[in-house]
């Protein structure tokens, strides 16, 4: 960083559809995994920030929840999270995959029809759809609206990063970077943990179940060469922690043993993890249990 006038630095908001690969491109982009992915809609709930130190620019990435209609309070939090990364962007990055109709967007594009600054078309999941595909939903998009350009990536296998780096690169304005060079996010590692512990019940356990979990972690002690983690499960209703637990602990013992994995391999230590299931009844849609748990409207 040592060209301090040629230097560029802002945010960039990652907004999307539910599921359409947003925490996806941040881990892979930051080659570090800060945000937690499951094949699930809704599962980011906090914007949180990504930092791409480049040797004459530092990119923050903001990855927020899925753009969607909320039916509950946690829903309310949700819209309002992907609603606040806006006013702050330099640049905003609108992804989406092959396949889908434009028509369902138009309320997403009312929000930023008066935003300054670029708006770039993401099309992820290349590796999945053919080249006809991909190049029709281009066409209908582009005919909505005046996105600055247009990029095809995968997230997942890369293709196309290297190029939606650079291109940002040049987009953002002449200034000092916002963040410690050293600072990949904005989040406590104690609330990683807990993102961590919650990304494995998404991907373990099906319908509605994990929609209705929160993780807390209540106490992280480090001793040498182990972090001892203690972290509060926390489901909706009764019959839920059942399931969670599994029969004779058989789940339980599935999440518990693939999120010490990822957590050894975060904080590049041994883990121990002590694992707890409580019922917090119906928190989704109740306030003040929200509001303790950081899910507040400002
Ligand atoms: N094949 C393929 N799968 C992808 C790609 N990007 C993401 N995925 C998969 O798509 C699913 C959703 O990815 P996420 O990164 O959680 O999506 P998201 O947009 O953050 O979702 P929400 O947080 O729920 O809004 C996961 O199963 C990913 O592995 C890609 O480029 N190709
Ligand atoms: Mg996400």
């Amino acid at each position: 960083m040592e060209n301090q006038t040629n230097f560029r630095s802002g945010f960039v908001t990652i907004w999307g559809r539910p599921n359409v690969g947003k925490s996806t491109l941040l881990n892979n982009i930051l080659k570090y995994k800060i945000t937690i992915v499951s094949d699930k809609p809704q599962t980011t709930r906090k914007n949180i920030k990504g930092i791409l130190n480049l040797p004459n620019c530092q990119i923050v990435f903001i990855d927020t929840p899925g753009l969607h209609v909320p039916v509950d309070p946690l829903g309310q939090f949700l819209s309002n999270q992907w609603k606040s990364a806006l006013p702050d962007a330099d640049c905003l990055l609108y992804l989406i995959t092959p396949g889908v109709s434009v028509q369902t967007d138009e309320i997403y594009f009312k929000e930023i029809q008066d935003f300054p600054h670029p708006v770039l078309l993401i099309v992820n999941k290349i590796d999945l759809f053919k080249k006809e595909t991909i190049q029709k939903t281009i066409q209908e998009y582009s005919q909505c609206f005046p996105f600055h350009d247009i990029i095809e990536v995968s997230a997942l296998t890369g293709v196309g990063l290297d190029q939606l780096i650079q291109k940002i690169q040049n987009l953002l304005p002449l200034n000092p970077p916002y963040f410690d060079e050293e600072q990949i996010s904005d989040v406590y590692e104690r609330d990683i943990a807990g993102e961590i512990i919650r990304e494995k019940i998404w991907q373990n356990i099906y319908q509605e179940i994990p929609y209705g979990v929160e993780v807390r972690v209540e106490a992280m002690q480090e001793k040498e060469n182990l972090i001892s983690i203690r972290a509060i499960i926390y489901v909706e209703k009764d019959s839920h922690r059942k399931i969670v637990i599994g029969e004779k602990g058989s789940m339980i013992k599935i999440i518990g043993t693939e999120a010490r994995k990822d957590l050894e391999e975060f904080f590049g230590k041994k883990v121990f993890l002590d694992l707890w299931v409580k019922t917090q009844l119906n928190w989704r849609k109740k306030p003040n249990v929200l509001r303790r748990w950081g899910y507040t409207i400002r």
